[in-house]
């Protein structure tokens, strides 16, 4: 993820701008100081994929062609490691275009040099970064880059089965593990807990609130799924090595390893009733394919690619990443949802010889999202399309796209939301948003609440934009709201607590990094996580990898602090999963 901060260009950097246009394809810009304010970043239009472990990858620089500035071995590397963490995200790894416009050299040559380099200096209202005006790049990168997207792009090396299978290890086979469980920790009270910036996991006990073990993961470790039984434990790494962990040895460890490509951001478990922790599914970003592995060891079975065609124009996307994974509790299927393309597939895994995949075309940029609490339905949010888009799991549907017109609010990100019946419309499920202050309470019950059902019922209003996620539990009576993109230091550290009797009563901000008791840093409070009984609600307190983090647990049913879980293994961390949460996804 970049920089949360607002960038603002000032009136005197406007002076010179060249910039009488937008991008190929916007409406042109009047260079005038009143329109360089509108170049603004918002901290929605910051989080955005970094690539980096691609930018890390050595590849071949493009022959020296006539007319086009040729660059050193060493410029390419630089130039690529600068493309894939800071551009990839939004205009592709091949750069072909996302959420952002291609920047293929057809389109970049007849722009030159002069336009590449200042459009990167200054931005443009459209949601491109100032990454100039803004600090973030010297003018050095900025140049570089310039000449850099004069150069047919860069061709990162796909991952099929072969690589794949190359990175496969089983370090306890499957017969060396416990028949039993071998410790004594409450396996369901465990959080797992994303040390991001060590590529480890800590695993928390949920009653002594002390770390069981602390274990290495893979790079930038993005998040952590259960098996359907709760013995097994998948995290994903950035660099799309997946480790499988048996929380049933004394004391748990890594039983299994695999890369399925080179960048990713999910993975999941089946959990259809016969089927529990039989396979595992990871998504990745680079090369688009999802693999299917053997639940217990990671065998790689199945290696799919999401290339294909975009759900509305039906036109040809070549790399469309996959964003999240959930599992059917109806049929033995996964829910795979495709970002670019805007399909989500239903992956059925009874046969994987003969795999059936639905085709869903639902909208474009899908993201994340979960289950309602039947978990018969799951809604996703297309976030930067204003868009939640809900499945009906049983009939293997699309239900409705809801969207701004109907109440969605600016880039919806409900982490996977959170489910609970309203005093009014009955069952709902909640997204707050990256882009405004707004939370869109949605009606989930086609039964005996039809009038509600898909519909916005109700929009609240929270601390402010650059929120992440939001909880509740079936238990509680609250409804958190965390805020830590927000470019406000006391918003970001604090979170919005609604009492769901009463949502027409203010929120309550809970000033969660003052009570962790840390006063350096940024203090990014996020992601609430319940504990197995319901009755805590753990925060991370969310500091630079060199200052002091911390987890605040609160005190549900008085909304106080109960205790700060402070030590130095704490690192970066930033998603919490309990076991019998993730696994039963209770959320
Ligand atoms: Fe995440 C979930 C992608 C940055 C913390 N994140 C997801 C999912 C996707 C995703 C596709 C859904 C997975 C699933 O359910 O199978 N995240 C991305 C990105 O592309 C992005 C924007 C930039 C990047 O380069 O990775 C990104 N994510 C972040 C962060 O910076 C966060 C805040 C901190 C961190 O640890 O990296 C972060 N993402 C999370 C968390 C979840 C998540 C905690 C799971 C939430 C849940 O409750 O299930």
């Amino acid at each position: 993820m970049r920089s949360p901060a607002m960038h603002v260009i000032s009136a005197a950097s406007a002076v010179g701008l060249l910039l009488a246009a937008s991008m190929p394809g916007s409406a042109q810009q009047k260079s005038d100081p009143k329109s360089l304010e509108q170049h603004k970043t918002s901290p929605g239009g910051k989080y955005e994929p970094s690539l980096d472990v691609l930018g890390g990858s050595k590849l071949e620089p493009p022959g020296a062609k006539e007319g086009v500035p040729t660059l050193s071995p060493a410029e390419f590397q630089a130039a690529n490691q600068l493309y894939f963490e800071r551009c990839a995200g939004c205009h592709g790894v091949l750069r072909k275009g996302a959420t952002g416009k291609p920047l293929t050299p057809d389109v970049t040559k007849p722009l030159g040099f002069d336009y590449l380099r200042d459009f990167i200096t200054y931005g443009s209202p459209a949601g491109m970064p100032n990454w100039g005006t803004s600090g973030e790049m010297p003018k050095d990168q900025i140049e570089l880059m310039a000449k850099y997207l004069l150069n047919e792009p860069a061709q990162p090396p796909e991952f099929g089965m072969k690589e794949i299978k190359a990175t496969w290890k089983v370090t306890v086979p499957v017969d060396k593990r416990p028949k039993a469980k071998a410790n004594k920790i409450d396996i369901d009270g465990l959080f797992s807990v994303t040390l991001r910036d060590t590529g480890e996991i800590a695993l928390i006990d949920g009653a002594t609130k002390k770390i069981a073990t602390v274990i290495k993961t893979g790079y930038a470790v993005h998040i952590s799924r259960m098996s359907a039984s709760g013995r097994y434990l998948y995290a994903i790494g950035r660099d799309a090595k997946v480790d499988l962990i048996d929380l049933w040895m004394d004391p748990p460890q890594t039983v299994a390893e695999i890369k399925i490509g080179a960048e990713a951001r999910s993975i999941e478990t089946s959990k259809a009733k016969g089927w529990e922790d039989k396979y595992a599914i990871a998504g990745a970003y680079w090369p688009p394919q999802y693999v299917i592995m053997n639940g217990d060891t990671l065998e790689p079975l199945k290696v799919v690619s999401t290339r294909g065609m975009t759900y509305d124009t039906q036109e040809y996307h070549p790399e469309p990443r996959v964003a999240a994974i959930v599992a059917s509790h109806f049929h033995p299927e996964f829910v795979v949802n495709v970002k670019e393309t805007g399909q989500i597939l239903m992956v059925n895994y009874q046969d994987l010889d003969n795999l059936r995949v639905s085709s869903i075309g639902a909208e474009r940029f899908l993201h994340d999202g979960g289950l309602d609490s039947t978990r018969r339905y799951f809604l996703v949010a297309a976030n930067a399309r204003n868009t939640v888009a809900v499945v009906d799991l049983k009939d293997r549907k699309l239900v409705r796209l809801i969207r701004e017109k109907d109440g969605i609010g600016d880039k919806p990100h409900p982490g996977r939301g959170a489910n609970f019946v309203h005093p009014k419309f009955g069952p709902v499920w909640a997204t707050s948003h990256l882009g405004d202050e707004t939370i869109a309470l949605i009606g989930t019950d086609p039964v005996k609440h039809k009038e509600s059902a898909w519909k916005v019922v109700q929009v609240l209003k929270g601390q402010g934009g650059g929120s992440l996620f939001i909880k509740t539990h079936p238990k509680s009576k609250n409804l958190y709201v965390d805020t830590p993109l927000n470019p406000e230091a006391e918003i970001s550290a604090s979170v919005a607590a609604f009492d769901i009797a009463n949502l027409e009563k203010p929120y309550e901000a809970l000033p969660i990094g003052q009570w962790s008791g840390i006063s350096v840093g940024q203090r990014r409070v996020t992601q609430g996580e319940f504990n197995k009984a319901g009755d805590e609600i753990w925060f991370s307190v969310w500091n630079a990898k060199d200052q002091e983090s911390a987890i605040v647990v609160v005190d549900d049913r008085t909304r106080k602090l109960k205790t700060v879980i402070r030590d130095k293994r704490l690192v970066t961390p930033t998603g919490k999963f309990n076991v019998m949460n993730t696994r039963k996804d209770v959320y």
